[in-house]
């Protein structure tokens, strides 16, 4: 068994597969936090977790031309200006589960926990690439990541950004060593993972054994043959990965964690809790909620973390406190999110299904029961 020797976990995680293991947090502990603990962090694991001693762990860069490679150890790592930012990293399955309920989808039935907020510390990315002699010569080039967990062909998880955000100190993209003001959890990519703030989980490798930059995008399976959007048209017999774009800035999200959904709440006063981000750095400026399917809306009132402009790299958590109306026996919560550009959250699920169920956004909707 290449999995027999994965780390323990946190029994409250709620697992999706066991081998790969792939779990997520239960709402009502994913936002009681502004900060998720690493134990309860969402895990999305495509291969067995490897056991890296960290005293011989090194990291390869490849060099630029007429530059020699950098083999860095730990404590090379260290020596770079130690950077530390909050970033929240979402899975682009995450609310899977939903799109399965419109139609049969191929991927992991993601509820809403595939998601989850850290402070996190390491180099910046820009810095080391600087020391291999990388510069922005060609705006098309790509930076390439290499997981050192692999099948039992040798392949190895890999996955790509455009160099323009690896060398922009703007967009803070962190080869992190530290999470919570830990060493990584073993599940979370120790010694060391790409951190890129704003982006799909995807392209957060962990395990990171290499970096190069290469003329396109990385040749790995999870780059090139997944995480990309269809017209919900597109079936397995039509889908063409080449032509479409891979993810990389996530959509504006929102969802309710309290209450849950087939819930009975009491008559009175009703709390609403949930989280809200978008990608890009993105700031959520305001937050909806209707207890009443989508007739009236009430603002949410938003937590007070910080949100840099352009730079809006963690979630807002959320809550609404009214009164259940009157004579309900039941309600129709929703909730939608609206990041700084506007955008919005598409108001049902079917216009945005594809065949991989990545992207689920729609608005997102729990039925109570009203205690008589
Ligand atoms: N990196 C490696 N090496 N192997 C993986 O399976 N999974 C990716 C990414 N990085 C993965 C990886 C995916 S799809 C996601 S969503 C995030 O890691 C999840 O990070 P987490 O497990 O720390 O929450
Ligand atoms: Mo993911």
């Amino acid at each position: 068994d290449p999995y027999a020797g994965d780390p323990k976990r946190h029994p409250a995680l709620k697992v999706n597969s066991q081998r790969p293991f792939n779990a997520e947090p239960p709402p009502e502990l994913l936002t009681e936090s502004y900060i998720t603990p690493n134990p309860i962090f969402f895990i999305r694991n495509h291969l067995p977790v490897p056991n890296l001693d960290p005293d011989t762990y090194r990291l390869h860069v490849a060099g630029a031309p007429g530059y020699q490679s950098l083999c860095l150890s730990l404590d090379d790592l260290y020596k770079f200006p130690k950077h530390e930012i909050t970033v929240t990293l979402q899975c682009a399955g995450n609310r899977r589960s939903e799109m399965t309920q419109i139609k049969e989808v191929k991927g992991l039935e993601w509820r809403t926990g595939a998601i989850s907020t850290a402070h996190w510390a390491g180099a910046r990315l820009c810095e080391v690439l600087a020391q291999a002699g990388h510069q922005l010569s060609d705006t098309e080039a790509q930076v390439c990541f290499e997981g050192l967990d692999s099948d039992p062909t040798g392949t190895a998880y890999g996955a790509s950004i455009p160099l323009t955000r690896a060398l922009d100190p703007e967009a803070e993209v962190l080869l992190a060593y530290e999470m919570n003001g830990q060493p990584l959890p073993r599940d979370h990519g120790f010694p060391v993972r790409v951190v890129v703030p704003g982006v799909v989980g995807a392209r957060h490798v962990k395990w990171l054994g290499r970096v190069s930059v290469e003329g396109e995008e990385s040749y790995s399976h999870w780059q090139r043959r997944d995480y990309k959007g269809f017209c919900p048209s597109v079936d397995w017999d039509t889908v063409d990965f080449d032509s479409a774009p891979s993810i990389q800035e996530l959509p504006v999200q929102s969802a309710i964690t309290e209450p849950q959904a087939g819930d009975t709440i009491e008559s009175g006063d009703v709390t609403v809790k949930g989280y809200a981000w978008s990608g890009g750095g993105r700031a959520v400026i305001r937050v909806d909620v209707s207890l009443d399917g989508g007739l009236t809306w009430q603002a949410a009132e938003l937590d007070e973390e910080e949100q840099r402009p352009r730079k809006a790299w963690a979630w807002r958590l959320w809550q609404l406190q009214a009164p259940v109306p009157a004579g309900q026996k039941e309600l129709n919560i929703i909730c939608k999110a609206v990041d700084d550009s506007y955008n919005v959250q598409p108001d049902t699920v079917a216009p945005i299904w594809n065949l991989r169920g990545v992207l689920s956004n729609a608005w997102h909707r729990v039925h109570v029961h009203v205690a008589p």
